[in-house]
């Protein structure tokens, strides 16, 4: 029998649209009952795995999401089977990773499949991801309402290492929670709050009046997981984002280091808000990026350009990671310059960056008479953004809503570049306060309510410029147990730490770390003919996507 394994430097160039497009046919990433109950509409009792296509090599076979990443030859009829992998005695079998769930995408009936090609390219890099239907918590999970439904399943996720919330649809599909709260003695307002599916303790309406958020409410007010959510009321609005966050995980548009900072009047004494914003620019941010400034008053700061409609087109479309904004906004206005129809009319892709701002509204995917800004940043298919961190009402500004940027920005530099976890360490820095009325008084309070993650909390930014990483395997295996070693490299070299993922669709998930050598050793089944996606991840550079073929 001859041996016709092959070994291969895993690198590949997807294009944007091919990255997801072919993934016409994922298996569930979830591994436990309820997602897979709410994706097939299966019995409650059903095992997870039983439903997919685990060892069914038709389906599986050559549905990877680029051609170019099915590196092993067809067997053909004259074709003989590989060897199988030997394995040196010692090596302990792999563990499944797919339990517990990591990440957790939250969705209605009708976006179930949209989103499976997000949920797929999470597990492909070794985060569990299970996608739930509210329809299946509506009718398996305690709660008052949907909404305490959904943050109860959440918890119940969180107590067994949860970390992630994807709120998969605009508020038609996963409900908002309203809440009351009052600031700086004249505003006193209910609006939509994301920040209750992260802060999971207590019930957010102690006195239970049906009023949530109030002072009497006992609202611990620091976060326990990280939630994001995803505009979404189409399957075509899923996939306009999923194509982005795939572009911006797996491919480098050359946007690491290239920042832009708006500035505008704010209204009071003609004082430019560059004098906030500079300071960020300048001192928070790293040296070594590059800052396009476009400030409302620019005389005064070096580099400084004024501030137009057509500067900032300008700017995105020739790339940019980081927008921050330090100034005014509606729902109907991205900021002063840009309104609704113009964001529409983006074509920036496929430079998406972050945007951050401080403004008022623009976030508010809970408004009812048409999307918001914020929200069209990440629907417009042609351009946008890959995330909009924002306010779902009034933005507080100097009155807190900026010191929680700056807080955001230094978690991010200070090698916490998860969107989420930014964020999240952020809102731990900024409450220092107690939860009291002097935070109400403030603004603390309601800061900590508006702010809203319209995106992927679990998505890493890229902070600096990436290299591609490489793997090195067999790429074809018989049936059966054996042992694949994986070196990951990055310029030549080993790679220590580096994380490799073995990710069969319906069929396992095996995740492990690179060790000195940059190798690591994987003793495990691969199921029948098909095959599976090897995939290796290290902060800051770009993901190696490779597959093994199994005969
Ligand atoms: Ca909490
Ligand atoms: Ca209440
Ligand atoms: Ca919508
Ligand atoms: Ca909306």
């Amino acid at each position: 029998m001859q041996r016709s394994s092959i070994l291969v430097v895993g690198t590949l160039a997807l294009t944007l649209l091919a990255s997801c497009a072919s993934q016409d046919d994922p298996g569930d990433a979830a591994a436990d009952a309820p997602a897979v109950d709410a994706w097939d509409g299966a019995g409650a009792d059903e095992p997870a795995m039983t439903d997919d296509a685990v060892d069914a090599g038709p389906i599986d076979d050559g549905a990877f999401p680029d051609g170019g990443t099915d590196t092993g030859p067809d067997l053909g009829p004259d074709e003989d089977p590989p060897d199988p992998l030997v394995c040196d005695p010692g090596v302990p079998p792999s563990q499944d990773a797919r339990d517990p769930v990591r990440m957790l995408i939250v969705t209605g009936d009708a976006l179930l499949d949209a989103f499976r090609d997000l949920a797929d390219w999470k597990a492909q890099k070794g985060v569990s991801t299970e996608i739930v239907a509210t329809s299946w918590i509506a009718a398996n999970v305690e709660g008052p309402d949907l909404a305490a439904k959904i943050r109860r399943f959440i918890g119940e996720r969180q107590a067994t290492g949860l970390a992630y919330v994807l709120l998969g649809g605009d508020a038609e599909i996963v409900p908002p929670r309203l809440v009351h709260t009052r600031a700086l003695f004249q505003y006193d307002d209910t609006f939509a709050s994301d920040f209750y599916y992260s802060d999971l303790d207590g019930t957010w309406d102690d006195n239970n009046n049906g009023t949530f958020g109030e002072l009497a409410d006992g609202c611990e007010m620091h976060p326990d997981v990280a939630v994001g959510r995803v505009p979404a009321s189409t399957a075509a609005d899923v996939e306009t984002f999923t194509d982005r966050l795939l572009f911006y995980e797996q491919q480098d548009a050359g946007d690491a280091q290239k920042a832009l900072f708006i500035s505008e009047d704010t209204g009071f004494l003609n004082f430019d808000s560059a004098l906030q914003l500079n300071p960020l620019a300048d001192n928070v941010f790293p040296a070594t990026f590059e800052k396009q400034k476009l400030y409302w008053k620019p005389q005064g700061y070096p580099g400084a350009s004024e501030n137009t409609l057509a500067a900032q087109v300008a700017a995105l479309g020739a790339g940019k990671g980081l927008v921050t904004h330090y100034g005014h906004a509606s729902e109907y206005d991205l900021n002063m310059e840009m309104d609704w129809r113009e964001v529409d009319a983006l074509t920036n892709s496929p430079h998406f960056p972050v945007y951050v701002t401080c403004g008022c509204q623009a976030g508010n995917f809970a408004f009812d008479p048409q999307d918001s800004a914020g929200e069209r940043l990440l629907t417009n298919p042609r351009g946008g953004a890959v995330a909009y961190l924002g306010n779902a009402n009034l933005g507080l500004g100097p009155g807190g809503g900026t010191a929680l940027i700056e807080a955001f920005y230094r978690a991010l530099f200070g090698g916490n570049p998860r969107l989420g976890d930014a964020l999240n360490i952020a809102r731990d820095t900024f409450y220092s306060q107690e939860s009291s009325l002097h935070s109400e008084v403030l603004g603390i309070r309601w800061t900590q309510f508006v702010v809203t993650l319209l995106g992927d909390p679990e998505m890493e930014v890229r902070v600096q410029t990436p290299d591609r990483l490489e793997v090195l395997h067999e790429t074809r295996m018989p049936q059966g147990e054996q042992c694949l070693q994986v070196e990951v490299r990055r310029g030549g070299a080993p790679l220590a730490g580096a994380r490799v993922t073995l990710y069969r669709r319906g069929g396992f998930l095996f995740s492990q770390s690179a060790g000195p050598d940059g190798k690591t050793v994987f003793r495990f089944t691969p199921g029948g003919p098909g095959s599976f996606q090897v995939t290796a991840t290290y902060p800051q550079t770009l993901p190696a996507l490779s597959s093994v073929r199994v005969f």
